[in-house]
């Protein structure tokens, strides 16, 4: 029995936690609503410069503004925009004000509400997806949507053009010089290997360059603002810096851009969630510094999505991989860098060796997942036709 109407506007809740990654989800979510499910979308958020780093239009000063056919409005306290859309997305938990909440309760018809959960490739996750969670005092029902890596789960972001625009980049060479130039001021030579690094302090950033420049051939590391270009700048600084290694460091990169540079390196080195998933998009091979948590529980994480990843690769290569991200992960561990090096030099070793057949792997493990319809299109097919 199919009682209530496609809908035709959709509102989404962002509150910036930490990080950029709340933000860069929410707002993929948001234009491929309005630009690919023809939905229209108010993206309300509390802090609009978090957004401005992704999104040099957005002006953080303006209450509203209309970015790719989408009304960013700031949320405000008191919270006045209740005209109730037809579905209501809380991104993380993040809890719409209660005024909103309350005239959620008060529409004719209800509207849907969904909370878009955090990305994990663990198994529980298709047991949770899609479950209600009726309100405790309101006449609302909420439903939890999680992202995930296979059918049983909401899918991952991926916009329609996408895959399509980065063939086209990885396969024109004038397009990739010209972006090197406009974010470097020089092209590569042929044989640098181009490694872009995005990390959470505590990651062995030097380590790493240490073991690039161990490995005697010409590399670049390119990384935009953040952890890992205050240690590269560090490093650069001190007497180990060798010719072969040349360190990048860089304003944030618009998030469309930052997709590029992702797709003209050989090796990327991500972090949380949204970068995480671009790597996987990217098809090239990647490392993922998971957002610590405590007690560890990060581990379990990240290896319930590596079990997943290498599960097509012979040992050698997956034992490569699992040591990279290993190291990579551990490094902030307290007292760990020292004891480290071994296994990141000898990691790092092992990944560059096999860079061909784990970027094969990367090319196969992303048209694999693509196989999948992308997440706003299973959001919009939950909310239209299923509930
Ligand atoms: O910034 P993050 O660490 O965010 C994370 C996630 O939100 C995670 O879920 C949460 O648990 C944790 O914070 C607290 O990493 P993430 O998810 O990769 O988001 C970074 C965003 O920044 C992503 O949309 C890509 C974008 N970006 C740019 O636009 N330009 C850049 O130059 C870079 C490096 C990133």
């Amino acid at each position: 029995m199919r009682a209530m109407a496609a809908t035709a506007s959709w509102d989404i809740f962002c509150r910036v936690v930490d990080n950029f990654g709340d933000v860069g989800v929410s707002w993929r979510l948001a234009r491929m609503a309005a630009r690919e499910q023809g939905k229209r979308v108010r993206l309300f958020i509390d802090d609009l410069t978090v957004l401005g780093k992704l999104r040099p239009e957005i002006d953080a000063a303006r209450d509203i503004q209309k970015l790719e056919g989408v009304e960013v409005i700031r949320i405000r306290d008191p919270f006045d925009s209740l005209e109730v859309a037809d579905a209501v997305i809380e991104t993380f938990g993040c809890d719409p004000p209660a005024e909103y909440v309350a005239a959620m309760a008060a529409r004719e018809p209800r509207p849907r509400w969904i909370n878009l959960e955090y990305l994990s490739a663990e198994e529980w996750v298709e047991g949770s997806h899609a479950l209600p969670s009726p309100h405790p005092r309101l006449p609302l029902v909420k439903h939890f949507f999680f992202p995930g890596f296979t059918p049983k789960t909401g899918g991952l972001l991926r916009e329609h053009s996408l895959l399509a625009r980065r063939d086209e980049f990885q396969a024109d060479e004038g397009a990739r010089a010209a972006f090197w130039k406009s974010i470097v001021g020089e092209v590569p030579p042929q044989d640098a290997l181009k490694v872009s690094v995005f990390s959470y302090a505590g990651a062995p950033i030097e380590g790493l360059a240490r073991c690039a420049a161990n490995s005697g051939g010409p590399t670049w590391f390119i990384a935009p603002e953040g952890y890992a270009a205050m240690a590269l700048d560090a490093w650069r600084l001190t007497a180990r810096a060798r010719d072969s290694i040349r360190c990048f460091t860089m304003p944030f990169l618009p998030q469309d851009r930052y997709d590029q540079l992702l797709w003209a390196c050989d090796v990327n080195f991500v972090r949380g969630e949204d970068s995480f998933v671009r790597a996987q998009w990217a098809a090239r091979p990647f490392a993922w510094h998971i957002y610590p948590q405590e007690e560890g529980a990060h581990w379990v994480k990240l290896s319930a999505f590596l079990a997943r990843y290498t599960s097509g690769l012979d040992r050698s290569q997956a034992g490569a991989v699992a040591s990279l991200w290993d190291a990579w992960n551990r490094g902030a561990d307290e007292g760990a860098a020292e004891a480290l090096r071994p296994s990141l030099a000898d990691a790092w070793a092992q990944v560059v060796a096999r860079r061909e057949s784990l970027t094969e792997h990367a090319r196969w493990w992303s048209a694999a997942l693509a196989t999948r319809r992308d997440l706003a299109a299973e959001l919009a097919d939950f909310v239209d036709n299923v509930l």
